[in-house]
């Protein structure tokens, strides 16, 4: 029988299971389903699959050492599964509150730029739409893997106007644009953060206009374990599967953007400047 930390370990590899809280929600739920179906195994090992998935997913290893350190000592399935949920339930009234402090920030009016698919930032999104703001946003295609386009039709279904575009033409979005908001996989304490790639260059275009720059971001994505990490490199086959064999093609993930691109950050914690300190 396939383990559940293998199965959920092939879905965030392929991105059938993408952004960073999708993520650690699903692994949190396939090691306590693996924890409960195998007591007899080392957790250590389905945490370190699940782990191996994605190098740039630090909520997924916090949330998953946070259910190891307080399962010991518990034992059975009701334990294990009351312990998982109430995890995430402590998560998701953390997003709750990303959301409302993040709606504060979107006025009447206002141009939205957003990037890749967020469920951060589109959750805040939908609560100011919530809020009966009037407001449009212009979302990214996000190449080669196309997440923007989950984000323009989860806002499209929400009702929210948007206009979508090539990564390419983001300026025309950017300029004139009254607020950036995205998402955040990881925020590393050498002082920079990961997000999808084609972030960097969009906060520099953002700087650039004067446009604020907000990361909506559970502060569970701090690394804890080292200081700095490299970028995933993907399958280059993802951004031309049929090129030349002598061109050699490049398909980092994500972006390190330095935090100083970044006006605030909006968590669970509050709306914070220095999120490191
Ligand atoms: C997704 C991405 C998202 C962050 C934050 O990249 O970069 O902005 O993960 O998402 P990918 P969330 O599609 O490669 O996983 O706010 O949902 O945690």
């Amino acid at each position: 029988m396939k383990k559940q930390s293998e199965i959920t370990y092939e879905k965030i590899k392929s991105l059938e299971i993408q952004g960073a809280m999708n993520v650690a929600k699903s692994a949190l739920i396939a090691l306590s389903k693996d924890i409960i179906a195998f007591p007899d195994e080392n957790p250590e090992k389905f945490l370190e699959i699940l782990s191996s998935a994605r190098p740039n997913e630090p909520m997924l290893r916090n949330m998953l050492r946070l259910f190891l350190s307080e399962s010991k000592g518990l034992s059975g399935e009701a334990q294990l599964r009351d312990l998982a949920n109430s995890i995430l339930e402590d998560i998701e009234k953390g997003e709750k509150k990303i959301y409302s402090l993040g709606a504060e920030l979107i006025h009447d009016g206002m141009k939205v730029f957003t990037h890749c698919h967020s469920s951060t930032a589109v959750g805040v999104l939908k609560e100011a739409k919530n809020q009966g703001k009037k407001f449009v946003v212009f979302t990214t295609e996000t190449r080669p893997r196309y997440q923007g386009r989950i984000t323009a039709r989860e806002l499209n279904n929400a009702g929210i106007e948007v206009f979508h575009m090539v990564d390419s033409a983001a300026k025309y979005a950017i300029d004139g644009a009254d607020i950036f908001i995205f998402g955040a996989d990881s925020i590393l304490p050498s002082g920079y953060l990961i997000n999808k790639v084609g972030t960097g260059i969009f906060c520099v275009v953002a700087s650039r206009y004067d446009v604020p720059t907000y990361c909506a971001t559970h502060t569970m994505k701090i690394v804890q374990d080292k200081i700095d990490e490299a970028v995933e490199e993907r399958d280059p086959k993802e951004v031309w599967a049929d090129a030349p064999p002598n061109v050699k093609i490049k398909n980092p993930a994500f972006d390190k953007v330095h935090l100083k691109y970044i006006t605030a950050f909006i968590t669970e914690k509050g709306l914070l400047k220095d999120i490191l300190s």
